[in-house]
């Protein structure tokens, strides 16, 4: 699994203080950490610094690399802080998180993609909004691809976000992501799919367990990547343990060595 580590993230009540006051031990403790539980890439976002966000996002991406080698994940609707994250990005091939289909979206962040090379996160939604049923997300998904895969990106540079909606608001919304990825997954094997996992579990009670459950489905449907906390051991427990029952790990070796560090939790 691609795990996208989400922890530094300014919309966070307890992270927020350390973004405004530019606490970069806070940070980057936060950027180790995560890196050491798994995390293949490190999300950034200072999508709550309305005025200055290229700045802020900007500082995230050297300080979090000053630390840890891990690529970033640069998490903003505004094609300003974008640009600022990619120009000071040191780190190996990083993920704009994310496009969308949408007209004004796709034509500023495409350039981007392009200019410097990234991987690009590209949610279901279009200039209609968020469309309600599989087959509205299935063939956005495909739009999305054609039109990033006609402009050169490459199929596993692409993530599909199938926009994960809370249960709490309609029962279907767990079935329709689910069948989402099951789909896109079938048609383009190479691409690979990113969730906002705790999307699903918005305004239901025992949040985790709905994430954990939600996980696996997911997974077995064959989602391969997701934006989520690994320093929540009890999720990347089932992370490993998922992968082992999928035949995604050989002879369990990955499962057994997390065994053996310490790193899972029944
Ligand atoms: N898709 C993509 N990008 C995304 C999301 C997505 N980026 C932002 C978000 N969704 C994923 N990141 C987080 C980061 C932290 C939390 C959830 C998602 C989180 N939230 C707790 C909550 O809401 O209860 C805690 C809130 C708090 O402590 O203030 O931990 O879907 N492409």
């Amino acid at each position: 699994m691609i795990i996208i580590g989400e922890k530094i993230n300014s919309t966070l009540k307890a992270v927020r203080p350390a973004i405004e006051d530019y606490d970069t031990e806070a940070i980057q403790s936060l950027a180790k950490r995560q890196y050491e539980a798994g995390a293949t890439y490190i999300d950034v976002n200072a999508g709550m610094f309305m005025d200055d966000e290229p700045e802020r996002l900007g500082w995230l991406v050297e300080t979090v690399q000053a630390v840890v080698d891990a690529p970033l994940s640069i998490d903003s609707p505004n094609g300003k802080a974008i640009k600022k994250g990619l120009e000071l990005n040191k780190n190996g091939k990083p993920i704009i998180n994310s496009i969308t289909l949408e007209t004004e979206r796709i034509d500023e962040y495409l350039p981007l993609v392009k200019e410097y090379n990234t991987s690009v996160i590209a949610l279901c939604m279009d200039d209609s909004g968020m469309p309600e049923t599989i087959d509205e997300r299935v063939s956005i998904a495909e739009k999305l691809i054609e039109r990033l895969t006609s402009e050169g990106v490459a199929m596993n540079d692409i993530f599909i976000d199938p926009l994960v909606r809370p249960i709490g608001t309609g029962s279907h919304y767990g079935v329709v992501a689910i069948e989402t990825i099951r789909k896109v997954k079938t048609e383009f094997p190479d691409v690979h799919i990113a969730c906002g996992l705790s999307n699903v579990s918005y305004g239901v009670p025992v949040r985790k367990l709905i994430n954990q459950a939600f996980l696996v489905a997911a997974m077995a449907a064959g989602m391969d990547g997701a934006i989520m906390d690994p320093l929540d051991k009890k999720i990347m427990s089932f992370v490993y343990a998922t992968e082992a029952l999928l035949g995604l790990d050989d002879f369990c070796v990955n499962y057994l060595s997390k065994y053996k560090e310490g790193a899972l939790e029944n």
